[in-house]
């Protein structure tokens, strides 16, 4: 049997790093497009590298952008993927009002590259993108695949051009090409600006007696938090099904951020009121009040299900980063002490 072999944009992020893990697990050759920096930026897939000379290695690492068409095409051309996911993003919905041009340009043009450079490498691949529930914006929930689409950010926008792009290279040129339209999933390696992760970090400093408040901004948000690796498993099931389509995936559960405060600083024997502080540069111009997902189509289809609640993956999280805490001592709290000192996020 021929060994399937992965391109993933964004390997270096959340997903991209358990969608490697997920697939490497399977026997796939994975290739991963990553941003060349001045400093590494792969600390989530460090430990899935080893050096390409090694017989039987399975993770490859190409430099390139979303925003560099011509690299995408030779990217293609050379590797040959059987899949495609398309991952890569800005995808910072609070920064995305502060960069709308270059979220436009990646998070929405990026798409119709990547898919530009399969047409013109002229292979056969399935194409997987990442879709968000931010497309359903102010439209109330429950929200599933016939839900109209309101997007309230130049994230959700760009987000938008994503969506109907992918769908219109299913149409046009026959292109297996799929949406996830994925609501919040979050992890211990969930990037520390966004709110769960800005919280569990914040409870295991205060907890640690090296911080005393978090400065937060809307609490009243509603948000469906599930567990990225299911999220990740769920991508790799809509590639494998018969045809391309559409799918929600979510929880279907509902916590506000004050919920998931409550539950985070509860599991830490700590009480959220003492530590959480407003501060209204984490408002957004325009907010989403309520996203909800109806993911009844991809149990039914693909056999998903989410079986972590926002609950039970607050205190996931929360222990994991009182564990990289205690692990990492001083060096970890300064890093924590930079980024409160950040602005939009
Ligand atoms: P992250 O922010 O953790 O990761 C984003 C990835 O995109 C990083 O690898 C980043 O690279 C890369 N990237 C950013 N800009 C570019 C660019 N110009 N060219 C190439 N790569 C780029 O996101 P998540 O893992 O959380 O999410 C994965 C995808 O799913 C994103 O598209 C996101 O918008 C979408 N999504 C996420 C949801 C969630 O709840 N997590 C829900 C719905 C959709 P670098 O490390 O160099 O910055
Ligand atoms: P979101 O995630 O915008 O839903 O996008 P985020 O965690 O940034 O915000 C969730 C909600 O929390 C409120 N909030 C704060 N948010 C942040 N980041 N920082 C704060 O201090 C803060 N205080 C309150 C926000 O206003 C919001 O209502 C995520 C991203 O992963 C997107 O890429 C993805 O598409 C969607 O989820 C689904």
């Amino acid at each position: 049997m021929n060994q399937k072999r992965a391109l993933i944009t964004g390997i270096t992020g959340q997903d991209g790093s358990y969608l490697a893990e997920l697939l490497i697990g399977k026997g796939y050759e994975v290739h991963g497009l990553i941003r060349r920096a001045s400093t590494f930026n792969t600390s989530r897939i460090d430990h899935l590298y080893v050096d390409p000379h090694v017989p039987g290695a399975s993770l490859f690492l190409h430099y390139g952008d979303l925003t560099d068409g011509s690299r995408l095409v030779t990217l293609l051309a050379e590797i040959r993927p059987s899949e495609v996911y398309n991952l890569g993003a800005q995808s910072h919905v609070r920064v995305s009002f502060d960069a709308p041009e270059y979220t436009a340009d990646a998070t929405g043009v990026g798409s119709v590259r990547l898919l530009e450079a399969v047409r013109l490498a002229g292979i056969e691949t399935r194409f997987y993108q990442a879709s968000s529930s931010e497309l359903y914006g102010a439209t109330p929930p429950p929200q599933n695949e016939t839900t109209p689409f309101y997007p309230r950010s130049p994230y959700g926008a760009a987000k938008l051009y994503s969506f109907w792009i992918t769908k219109n290279y299913r149409e046009a040129y026959g292109m297996f090409a799929t949406n996830g339209i994925l609501f919040n999933h979050e992890s211990p390696r969930r990037g520390e600006t966004f709110v769960t992760r800005k919280i569990t970090r914040a409870v295991a400093a205060i907890k640690a007696g090296q911080q005393d408040y978090v400065y937060l901004g809307n609490l009243d948000a509603v948000r469906d938090w599930g567990y990225a690796p299911e999220y990740v498993e769920g991508m790799w099931r809509m590639l494998q099904a018969d045809e391309p389509d559409d799918f929600v995936l979510a929880t279907g559960g509902n916590f506000t951020v004050r919920d998931f405060l409550e539950t985070a600083f509860a599991h830490a024997g700590l009480n959220w009121e003492d530590h959480v502080r407003f501060d209204e540069r984490y408002l957004r111009p325009t907010e989403v009040d309520a996203l909800i997902g109806d993911a009844s189509k991809a149990r039914e289809k693909l056999g998903w299900e989410a079986t972590v609640d926002t609950a039970q993956l607050a205190r996931i999280m929360v222990d994991a980063d009182i564990e990289a805490l205690e692990h990492e001592g001083r060096h970890w709290i300064d890093k924590v002490k930079l980024a409160s000192w950040g602005t939009a996020e």
